[in-house]
């Protein structure tokens, strides 16, 4: 094990043009080794080198808006969101490997990235094709809509998942306080841009930021979208996208923007963040689909993040009952 040298992401020259890859490369590595660093529940960085410092763990789990709105949580569950017979993924798990590359491109680092992160004063800008525009400052974001959790299944395009309770309250809600004209068929959400103080997008000045995601209104409005302020019982530390984040589990997890600033509702189909920079692997639509491969692997199998488990993918990742007729099959 210890001969074993684990490439360092930036040594991977595939790096600017296959972000993916990293992570696939690790755990097959760790896979091959039959290791099982996942079953362990263990960041793998840390998986040969030394057990994770359950304090420093702790630390990274904790609101990145401190104490401040802590009464709004735990909220009342809402049972109609469930994940079967599946278990709720341990916290250190689902906080300890991210994908939030304005913080850091290394999964196992992001969580430490983001200790510290000022997300308070915090505004979100609401407009476009609406009638009533608004910006929403954190009062409105914590307490200006009925909290409630729900779990979520949670499928990345890198084969990973995991089972969340996210707290928070469905878009539709606060799309309906817009009153959209008809003309408004898109919705795009824009996250924060900070380069001084978020050193993933310091590190790779040839991403396009800000990081940037849309929705057709028919989705947005679904119920299952949600907008999540909060993750296990308390608000969201910063790894999971503080201080709110979107969360539509049908798709894949990229089309979950983080730490939002922006909501605009538009005319035309909007760019995406990954749809630009990697348009043959990663679609607008990015329904979870195990017959659709990903250009560079299958995409019939995943693993689950708590527990390793491998186990077949589903349909808009087992929500086909709730959203299958939005769609003909044909979108990408
Ligand atoms: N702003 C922003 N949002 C983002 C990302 C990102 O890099 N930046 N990564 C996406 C990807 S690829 C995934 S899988 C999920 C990961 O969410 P999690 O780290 O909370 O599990 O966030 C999504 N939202
Ligand atoms: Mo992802």
């Amino acid at each position: 094990m210890a001969n074993l040298r684990i490439p360092k992401p930036w040594e991977i020259p595939e790096r600017l043009t296959t972000p993916e890859d990293v992570y696939l490369n690790r755990r097959q590595i760790l896979g091959a080794m039959g290791l099982g660093a996942m079953a362990l529940g263990l960041p793998l960085s840390l998986a040969c080198a030394r057990p994770p410092d359950p304090e420093l763990l702790a630390r990274g789990l904790a609101p990145a808006l401190g104490k401040k709105y802590a009464d709004r949580f735990p909220a009342r569950r809402n049972p109609l969101y469930g994940v079967g017979d599946r278990k709720i993924t341990p916290e250190k798990d689902a906080g300890g490997i991210n994908n939030f590359y304005e913080l850091s491109t290394t999964k196992d680092e992001v969580w430490k990235k983001g200790l510290g992160y000022k997300v308070d004063p915090w505004t979100v800008e609401v407009g476009g094709l609406v009638k009533k525009p608004r910006t929403l400052d954190l009062d409105a974001l914590l307490k200006g809509f009925p909290l409630e959790e729900r779990l979520y299944r949670f499928r990345c395009v890198e084969r990973w998942a995991m089972q969340v309770p996210w707290t928070g309250f469905p878009l539709r809600a606060l799309i309906d306080s817009l009153e959209p004209l008809s003309s408004a068929r898109y919705v795009r959400f824009v996250s924060v841009k900070d380069p001084e103080h978020l050193p993933g997008q310091k590190e790779t000045p040839w991403y396009s930021w800000p990081y940037y995601e849309g929705l057709r209104m028919d989705e947005a409005r679904h119920p299952l979208a949600f907008v999540v302020v909060g993750s296990y019982g308390h608000a969201l530390p910063m790894q999971h996208g503080a201080p709110l984040r979107l969360a539509t589990p049908w798709k894949y997890g990229y089309k979950g923007p983080k730490s939002i600033v922006r909501i605009e509702f538009v005319a035309d189909q909007p760019p995406t963040f990954w749809n630009m920079m990697q348009p043959d692997e990663y679609g607008f639509y990015s329904n979870v689909n195990p017959k659709k491969p990903h250009p560079r692997w299958s995409q019939e199998i995943e693993n689950d993040l708590g527990t390793g488990a491998r186990r077949p993918t589903q349909l808009y990742n087992g929500y086909a009952r709730q959203v299958g007729a939005m769609y003909d099959g044909r979108e990408v």
